[in-house]
């Protein structure tokens, strides 16, 4: 009897997880840093064929905005008649192919990411990130829907997600090492070129001092322990930098 209550209890599990799974849009929970953009993945699953997407959220932080949104990387990266609207603190996403572009096969994976902004001093905070339906009369509605072919559309499931913003250290982004201040963040030789135009050249001083501070030992200043660090990085398969959320010695 024990066992046979069990079977259909799973049974019931597996039936409301399928459901579930069938038509669904989720939004990912992240960490970001106070030194960093927020940036969260948005993912869909279908289980039809559809003509369209769209999708309106909206996040809770008032020390937030919105930056946009990229379909770069997803599954409707592909359409050309795609876009986003910022309202505020609400953004809604649309994309439908159209012409010969094919519909969107069942499938699962990424629709896209959404970007946050906010300024270096905001407070360590977690935002919700959660579907929104915008009125704007007299005949303006912004959803949630997916569209079939047959021009019908109906509501999927959706999960909603956080961006959790916590603490960075000052000007330094992701790991340490880009002592030239360079744009693309990622140490590379012109790094070392710099600290050593720094340290023995008469140089200038990194504009970051954390970003010099690669071992987080003696710091916050830099030292040739440091580039000794970052070249046994970068050409000898040596340990990375410490990363920037990791608060220095
Ligand atoms: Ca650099
Ligand atoms: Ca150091």
């Amino acid at each position: 009897m024990r066992t046979w209550i069990s079977f259909v209890f799973i049974t019931i599990i597996l039936l409301t997880v399928s459901s579930q799974a069938a038509n669904i849009i989720s939004i990912d929970s992240v960490i970001s840093y106070t030194n960093t953009i927020g940036k969260v993945p948005i993912n869909f699953t279908n289980d039809v064929s559809l003509s369209g997407v769209e999708l309106t959220i909206w996040q809770s932080s008032p020390e937030v905005q919105i930056d946009s949104f990229s379909f770069s990387g997803g599954r409707l990266e592909y359409a050309a008649l795609k876009g986003e609207l910022i309202m505020g603190d609400t953004i809604s996403i649309y994309a439908v192919p159209f012409g010969e572009e094919p519909l969107v096969a069942p499938g699962t994976g990424l629709l896209g990411h959404l970007y946050f902004s906010y300024s270096l001093d905001i407070s360590t905070q977690v935002l919700t990130i959660d579907s929104v339906t915008v009125l704007i009369p007299p005949d303006v509605v912004y959803s949630t829907h997916f569209m079939e072919p047959s021009r019908s559309y109906f509501t999927p499931d959706f999960e909603k997600g956080y961006l959790d913003i916590q603490q960075g250290f000052g000007c330094c982004v992701n790991i340490r090492g880009n002592a030239d201040n360079s744009p693309e963040q990622e140490p590379n030789v012109a790094d070392i070129v710099y600290m050593v135009d720094y340290l023995f050249r008469g140089g200038p001083p990194p504009d970051c001092p954390m970003e010099a501070d690669v071992d987080n030992l003696d710091g916050p200043g830099m030292n040739v322990a440091d580039i000794v660090f970052l070249v046994d990085y970068l050409f000898r398969g040596g340990a990375d930098p410490f990363p920037c959320t990791v608060e220095q010695q």
